[in-house]
């Protein structure tokens, strides 16, 4: 049995699906994804050979590698809400939270939302058919007197029976822990683009900031979701970087958000974008598939930008092998695509949901008998 990069072989001349069958015939004899090496990691130009593929030969790949990793018809579902809005100290010029765009946006900022707000949102979200609650708050990291608050979020809305999901900006080593000791499932980090790209998008902190952040929640044991913006004027070598940055990590992020930008006017990359014109569709789906294709065991989920999209763009993004959404009618500030038309969509699709799975294990101290030295570590589930 060859152990050899699993995926399949790249078709770049040939339209004949004869020929691409016969690749994904080869993978079914060869290792998962799930026991390579990172040493066996893919490469740059394997990458960047996927996105030139013709669109259907992409598509049908990464629908056939989707099939071999999850339920084809079953999607994760979380609904977002902003526990924090606005006045944020970061300059992220995409985002309208950003206290350096507020006189042109005109956000309104809020404080801290109060924990029984938090809770019937949650509950609201929970009856309505989502698996996992994801707070949101525009803070360039949580400060000491803000982690009771969280810890205490974590726990309350995993007694719902729900799976939590956060995202708070940059994190020390003892925040992921704490955040992991009160259970959260996943933290939502973001790596947004390429690293070469990162300084037309933010000045107030570094691709490296990002990586440590999600390297200390990876080792609290907290599930990583770390995904990107498409449509920000970054080119397709940016993406392609992006795509590699995350499948060359020893073990890529659990969830894959692939945001297409809502531009929002008085960012400046929203005002780009909506001057210039914005990113074909077409390519923020071949950015889904070639993700699919380099991550196949995480979830890759359709994030902003459903809003300004038709049933059948977001049918294909599915066929790309997305297989997770944000539900309800807002994200954070922006709109999302409605309630009902995602009901009616998922009826139309045949697409069912994805039951909770909250995560059980929760870091304990461990005692080195020869050394005294003590340690947290988060028993294997
Ligand atoms: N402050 C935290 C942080 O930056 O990690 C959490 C909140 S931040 C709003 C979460 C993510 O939302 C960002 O990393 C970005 O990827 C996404 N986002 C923000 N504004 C967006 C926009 N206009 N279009 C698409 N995605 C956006
Ligand atoms: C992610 O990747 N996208 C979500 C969530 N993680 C936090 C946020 C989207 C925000 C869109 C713009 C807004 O509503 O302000
Ligand atoms: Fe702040 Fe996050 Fe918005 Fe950046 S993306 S300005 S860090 S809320």
């Amino acid at each position: 049995m060859s152990i050899a990069d699993p995926r399949p072989a790249i078709q770049t001349s040939s339209n004949n699906p004869l020929e691409t069958n016969s690749n994904l015939q080869t993978q079914s004899d060869t290792v998962t994804h799930s026991k390579m090496s990172n040493a066996q990691a893919i490469s740059r130009e394997t990458i960047a050979t996927l996105f030139d593929l013709p669109f259907m030969d992409l598509l049908l790949q990464a629908q056939t590698i989707h099939r071999q990793h999850f339920k084809p018809n079953e999607v994760q579902i979380s609904t977002l809400l902003s526990i924090k809005t606005g006045n944020c100290p970061e300059d992220c010029g995409y985002c309208s939270q950003s206290g350096h765009h507020r006189k042109k946006t005109g956000l309104q900022a809020e404080k801290r939302l109060a924990i029984d707000k938090v809770i019937a949102a949650a509950k609201q979200a929970k009856a309505s058919g989502s698996s996992r609650f994801c707070m949101g708050a525009a803070w360039k990291h949580p400060s000491d007197q803000d982690m009771p608050y969280v810890v205490e979020l974590i726990r309350e809305v995993k007694a719902l029976g729900l799976e939590t999901c956060m995202t708070l900006g940059m994190l020390s080593e003892q925040q992921s822990w704490q955040l992991a000791e009160a259970g959260l499932d996943y933290y939502n980090h973001n790596l947004d683009t390429s690293r070469r790209y990162y300084d037309e998008v933010v000045s107030t902190r570094s691709y490296d900031d990002r990586l440590d952040t999600i390297a200390q929640v990876r080792a609290a044991g907290i599930h990583v979701c770390s995904g990107s913006i498409v449509g920000m004027g970054e080119t397709r070598e940016d993406r392609i970087d992006w795509v590699y940055e995350l499948a060359s990590m020893a073990v890529p992020p659990e969830s894959i958000p692939v945001n297409l930008l809502v531009p929002i006017r008085g960012t400046p990359l929203g005002d780009k974008i909506l001057s210039e014109g914005q990113l074909p569709v077409l390519e923020w789906i071949r950015t889904i598939a070639v993700t699919r294709i380099c991550c196949p065991t995480s979830y890759v989920r359709l994030s902003a930008g459903r809003e300004s999209l038709s049933d059948s763009e977001q049918a294909l993004a599915f066929m790309a092998g997305a297989n997770s959404f944000f539900y309800g009618d807002k994200l954070l500030t922006t709109d999302n695509a409605s309630q009902s038309n995602d009901d009616r969509l998922m009826r139309q699709l045949g697409l069912i949901a994805q039951p909770s799975r909250p995560r059980i294990s929760q870091a304990v101290m461990v005692i080195d008998a020869m050394t005294a030295q003590r340690s947290e570590v988060i028993p294997p589930v």
